[in-house]
């Protein structure tokens, strides 16, 4: 550790913390993944698909980036609605840099505005606004769209990004680890995320049964990773997983006709942990009932939240 460090000259290593915001669905998780160059956020087209606060790490030279993935803030409507609240307000209130997500190609409307309002309650962090999904509209588009983001507030940057556009996602980053105080490496070197293997394996499978769901139904989801059995002689690393459902017709929907869904959602998990994880897996998915358990404190303790 010691050793790599002081390969840095101290006086101008930055390290620091980031936390993206937005309305759901504005490629808050993709563009963290984007940054990291691996997937450690799930994403999906359905709303509100971040439920953890997700730390990936960028590392360059002379500095190092770790972004804070969180649900955002939401009208809470069940206890677990409370539960992500509490855990964003704590990490708004404590990176160094606010960075607003704000979609190209939708207007900027008032959930938008609400979102910019609410920064003046962060004085001392530093704040961007970050226009995302720029290869879905036209550079005129584009050039409209940075202008009325700076005209609504006084932004320390304003930034365009998209996914896919190498050229802007590294400028984003040299420019979050500008704004970074100056600090020691906070990371080891080569360490892009902090999540186990369970939970990495958990949100996998989770993005993998968000593709069958519908309407309330990606709300109910949830998964745990119960046992991880190490791989032996002629046998693969063994995963028991389970999806969570909330009530008793949606076990239906998730198993699907003679148990279609179920295996599709256990052959495309086992592809993505071998893409993410490097190694290929046996795994055991169980569907099982948690009735509400988005309302009730003991189940949500059980599923980890
Ligand atoms: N074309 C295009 N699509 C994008 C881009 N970034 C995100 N998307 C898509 O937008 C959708 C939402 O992306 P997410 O990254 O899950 O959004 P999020 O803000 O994290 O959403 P929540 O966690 O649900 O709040 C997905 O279907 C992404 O593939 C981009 O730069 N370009
Ligand atoms: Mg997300």
């Amino acid at each position: 550790m010691t050793e790599k460090k002081s390969r840095h000259k101290k006086d101008d290593y930055r390290a620091g913390f980031v936390t993206f915001l937005g309305r759901p669905n504005t490629g808050k998780s993709t563009l963290m993944n984007a940054l990291i160059g691996e997937k450690v956020a799930i994403v999906s087209d359905k709303p509100q698909t971040t439920r953890r606060a997700i730390r990936g790490i960028i590392h360059k030279p002379n500095f190092q980036v770790i972004i804070i993935d969180t649900p955002g803030i939401h009208r809470p409507r069940t206890l677990l609605g409370e539960r992500l609240n509490d855990m964003t307000e704590s990490v708004l209130s404590e990176v160094d840099i606010l960075g607003v997500c704000l979609p190209a190609d939708e207007e900027i409307g008032p959930g938008d505005k609400r979102i910019i309002e609410n920064l003046v309650k962060y004085p001392k962090t530093k704040k961007i606004g970050i226009l995302t999904k720029i290869d879905r509209v036209s550079r005129a588009e584009v050039a409209a769209r940075l202008l009325e983001i700076s005209a609504l507030f006084d932004w320390d940057a304003v930034i365009p990004t998209a996914f896919n556009d190498e050229e802007q996602l590294a400028e984003l980053s040299e420019l979050l680890g500008s704004l970074m105080p100056r600090s020691e490496a906070l990371y080891p070197e080569g360490m892009i995320t902090e999540d186990s293997r369970e939970i990495r394996i958990a949100e996998i499978i989770r993005e993998c049964a968000l593709d069958s769901a519908r309407e309330e139904l990606p709300h109910s989801i949830a998964v745990t990773v119960s046992d991880i059995f190490p791989a032996e002689a002629n046998r693969l690393t063994r995963v028991f997983a389970e999806i969570w459902v909330e009530r008793d017709s949606q076990k239906g929907i998730i198993i699907g006709k003679r148990g279609s869904n179920l295996a599709r959602i256990g052959s495309e998990s086992r592809a993505e942990i071998k893409r993410v994880l490097g190694e290929d897996v046996y795994l055991d998915l169980q569907v099982k009932l948690a009735k509400d358990w988005q309302k009730d404190p003991k189940l949500l303790m059980r599923l980890g939240f």
